[in-house]
């Protein structure tokens, strides 16, 4: 079992094609975001999925016919899961969730900087469940904050950002309630990032 997302935040097309390569066994999935799809396209998702389950973090954050545009899109290219907000409301927070089908969809309800989302947790987390999403994003870095969103979310999937280059400890997380670890620059500005990934492992006792 893997619990660590590999945030593949790059821009450049053969490193990011190398390290899916190379890290893809020892990852549960690889996250894409917005500098490596702007500098390469959409079609990037498709050729990382050969090798990983792909989310794509594109924080969607518009009206309902635009949220469903760019799902559709990350549909039509093989991604695995897609990260929305759902500060924009049911409505917005719908349209993914029917445009995603098969697509699994996790759903921003606190960011691991302090924001004015922190206002609305509760509610978002809320209205995710009854939209029947398949997990949530919640802040690894902020432990009381994820232990609290754990206490609400049922048997909601959640996957936590801000872990190494960002401060949280990855078993903290773990131990919080998270049920896998979005990393990115601990692993990729690591000189070794399979090793890398690998000692992580490790520390988390997953194979
Ligand atoms: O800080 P890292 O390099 O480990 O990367 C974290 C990734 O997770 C990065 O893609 C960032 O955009 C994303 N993320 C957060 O860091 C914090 C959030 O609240 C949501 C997403």
């Amino acid at each position: 079992m893997n619990r660590i997302i590999f945030a593949l935040d790059v821009y450049d097309y053969n490193e990011a094609l190398s390290l899916s390569r190379e890290l893809s066994n020892d990852v549960f999935a690889i996250k894409v975001n917005w500098p490596l799809v702007m500098n390469n396209g959409i079609s990037i998702v498709k050729e990382i999925s050969r090798y990983s389950n792909v989310i794509c973090d594109f924080k969607i954050a518009d009206i309902d016919n635009t949220n469903r545009l760019i799902t559709e899109k990350a549909r039509e290219n093989n991604a695995w899961g897609i990260i929305t907000h759902s500060f924009t409301g049911r409505r917005s927070l719908k349209a993914v969730v029917s445009a995603a089908g098969d697509m699994k969809v996790f759903s921003l309800v606190s960011m691991s900087q302090e924001s004015f989302i922190d206002n609305y947790t509760d509610d978002l987390v809320k209205m995710s469940m009854e939209e029947n999403v398949y997990g949530l994003v919640a802040p690894g870095n902020r432990i009381d904050i994820l232990r609290h969103i754990r206490s609400m979310s049922g048997d909601l999937k959640i996957i936590a950002p801000g872990i190494g280059a960002q401060g949280g400890g990855i078993t903290d997380a773990i131990m919080a309630g998270a049920d896998y670890v979005i990393i990115g620059r601990s692993i990729y500005s690591d000189p070794e990032p399979l090793k890398k990934v690998k000692s992580l492992n490790e520390i988390l006792g997953d194979d």
